[in-house]
């Protein structure tokens, strides 16, 4: 009985060296892999495992060096010896190297536009660009009033040798009297426009004197007087422009008495009295509208 128990006794001696040697042999075998996975292990150092999970794998799992009698081979001591503890479950692999890249991916949809951005700062005034080309005319105008609506002219001369004194002078050869303003039976102008107008008057003297007046509505308003000298033919002539209403008369009119009517016309003598509208008073015309 004492030599069965110093056996039991070796046989567990034995398996504790073999543990031991087991240990001391894996720190070696460590070294010698970190040679060669060294650079890795730097590449890979946040995947590393942590120290405490190794010296969590490095204690050792104590067995039990307990040995239990087989009551199934009871001749199993006898025969062959007690059965070896399990091995330690080895330490875990490391990390393979990095796989190369894959192939490029397809292209990505293209994603959701964004919100539309504020509206940026006015900027400044551009320079002037060049000058264009001329435009297309523009349409033509509506017809307006015809300016027929504002003549007005006459020129007469005179056809008798000496018209007589205190009465109004008739012209009755016609240069001009369209409008027939002029009335030859009484020898007046009347007004028909209302307006601004020139007369003039350019008078032949021949035997005696001759003084003239051109009136306006009864009223002498301007005189021309020329003095015969014998064996001479004289002119005498006048001008003027009369601001005039519509119905206003312009004639002329020997002023005084048979001595002063020299006014003289023939076939190579012409007495002549003119006049003509220069313009019509805008707010009578407005008013004819
Ligand atoms: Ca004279």
């Amino acid at each position: 009985m004492k030599i069965l128990w110093i056996l039991l006794l070796g046989l567990v001696l034995t398996e504790q060296l073999s543990f031991a040697q087991d240990e001391k042999m894996e720190p070696e075998v460590e070294r010698e892999d970190e040679g060669i996975v060294k650079d890795r292990m730097e590449a890979a150092a946040d995947t590393e495992a942590p120290a405490v999970e190794e010296e969590e794998v490095q204690k050792p799992e104590g067995p039990t060096p307990s040995v239990e009698p087989d009551d199934r081979h009871p001749c199993a001591m006898w025969m062959g010896g007690v059965p070896g503890t399990p091995g330690h479950s080895g330490h875990p692999g490391r990390d393979g190297r990095d796989g190369r890249d894959g192939p490029k991916g397809e292209k990505g949809d293209p994603g959701v536009p964004g919100e539309r951005g504020e509206p940026g700062v006015k900027g400044d005034t551009g320079p002037a660009g060049p000058r264009g080309f001329p435009g297309n005319p523009g349409l033509k105008g509506a017809r307006g009033e015809s300016a027929l609506s504002y003549l007005s002219a006459f020129s007469v001369g005179l056809s008798e040798l000496l018209p007589p004194t205190n009465t109004p002078i008739r012209f009755n050869k016609f240069f001009y009297n369209d409008q027939r303003h002029y009335d030859d039976v009484t020898g007046k102008f009347h007004c028909v426009l209302a307006g601004v107008y020139f007369f003039t008057y350019h008078l032949t003297v021949y035997t005696k004197d001759a003084r003239v007046s051109l009136y306006k509505n009864d009223k002498p308003v301007m005189f021309t007087y020329d003095q015969y000298q014998e064996s001479n033919v004289d002119q005498a002539s006048g001008s003027i422009i009369l601001k005039l209403q519509a119905g206003d008369k312009v004639w002329l009119q020997i002023f005084g008495e048979e001595e002063f009517g020299g006014v003289y016309a023939d076939n190579t003598n012409d007495s002549t009295f003119s006049g003509f509208l220069l313009y019509p008073d805008m707010s009578v015309a407005a008013r004819r509208r």
